[in-house]
C-alpha cells in the first residue's frame, strides 16, 4: 500500500487505488446489493434529505463484536493498520456504514466536517478519521465526494441542523469556495478514500442510472471517545483487529 502521511497531512486525504482486489471489490457490490436493496425503503436505513428534497440513504451498525461482513470490514488489517498510521495505537472504531444514492433518485449531501456532527456527539479532540470504500464507481454523474484541499486545516467550523443533515454555515462556505482547492475524488470500485475529520466534503445528487454506495469506516482515539453514551454509536468498544480479506469468508 503506498500511503503517503505527508500528503495526508498536508491535503487532509490521500486516494488509495485498489485497495480492495477486484474479487473482493465484486464479491461485497453483489453482498451489499442482496442484503440491502430490498431494505432500501424501510425504517432500518436512514433517509437524509438535501436541500431540494431529494434523499441519499445511510445505513450504520452499532457493534462491530460480531462476524457480520460490514464490521470485518471495518477490523479489517487494512483499514486499521492505516488508521492506527494516523491516530496511533489506541483507537476504537467510530461507526460503519453503507451510504447509497439511487440511480436518478439519490440525494446530495451537504458540505460538512464530520467533526461538526461527532463534537456535537461529545468527542472533544479531531483525532477521528475515516476510510470510504468505493463499492461502484463513483464519478460526477452518479454523485462522488468532492472536497475542498487543505481545508481540515481551518479546525472545526460551525454547522447548523438543516432537515436531516449537519451543514457548514453558508457564511464560511462562500470565502471557502474563493480560496481553496474543489476536487472531485473519483472513485473505482474498491478504491478508499482516507480522510481527516475536518476535511469539508459534500457530494451531488446522482443523476445516472448507477448506483453509488460507499461503505465508510470511521475511528477515533480511546481518549477521545464521547463520555454520556447519548447514542448508540459511537461509544468505546474494543476494537478487535482480523487479518486482511477475513470478510470473503462470510459473504455468501
Ligand atoms: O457518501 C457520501 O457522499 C458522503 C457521506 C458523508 O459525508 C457522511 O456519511 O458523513
Amino acid at each position: 500500500m503506498n500511503f503517503d502521511i505527508g500528503e495526508y497531512e498536508n491535503k487532509g486525504f490521500f486516494l488509495l487505488e485498489k485497495f480492495f482486489n477486484k474479487e473482493e471489490s465484486n464479491d461485497l457490490k453483489k453482498y451489499a446489493r442482496k442484503r440491502l436493496l430490498s431494505d432500501s425503503d424501510k425504517a432500518s436505513i436512514l433517509q437524509k434529505k438535501d436541500k431540494n428534497g431529494k434523499v441519499t440513504l445511510l445505513s450504520n451498525w452499532s457493534t462491530t463484536l460480531n462476524n457480520d461482513v460490514f464490521s470485518l470490514i471495518a477490523r479489517d488489517k487494512r483499514l486499521v493498520s492505516l488508521s492506527r498510521l494516523v491516530l496511533g495505537l489506541e483507537i476504537y472504531i467510530y461507526s460503519h456504514k453503507i451510504t447509497m444514492k439511487k440511480p436518478f433518485q439519490g440525494g446530495a449531501w451537504e458540505w460538512h466536517q464530520d467533526f461538526g456532527y461527532w463534537h456535537a456527539n461529545g468527542c472533544l479532540e479531531p483525532s477521528m478519521l475515516s476510510i470510504w470504500i468505493a463499492i461502484d464507481d463513483s464519478n460526477k454523474s452518479n454523485g462522488c465526494l468532492e472536497v475542498y484541499e487543505k481545508s481540515h486545516k481551518l479546525g472545526r467550523l460551525n454547522h447548523t441542523r438543516r432537515d436531516e443533515q449537519t451543514c457548514l454555515d453558508e457564511k464560511y462556505l462562500n470565502d471557502i469556495k474563493k480560496r481553496y482547492k474543489h476536487s472531485f475524488i473519483e472513485m473505482k470500485a474498491g478504491d478508499a478514500l482516507i480522510f481527516d475529520c475536518n476535511l469539508l466534503h459534500s457530494s451531488s445528487e446522482n443523476i445516472s442510472d448507477k448506483h453509488r454506495w460507499g461503505f465508510i469506516a470511521s475511528y477515533n482515539k480511546n481518549s477521545n471517545c464521547p463520555s454520556d453514551n447519548k447514542r448508540d454509536y459511537g461509544n468505546f468498544e474494543e476494537l478487535i483487529e482480523v487479518p486482511k480479506g477475513r470478510f470473503m469468508k462470510y459473504i455468501s
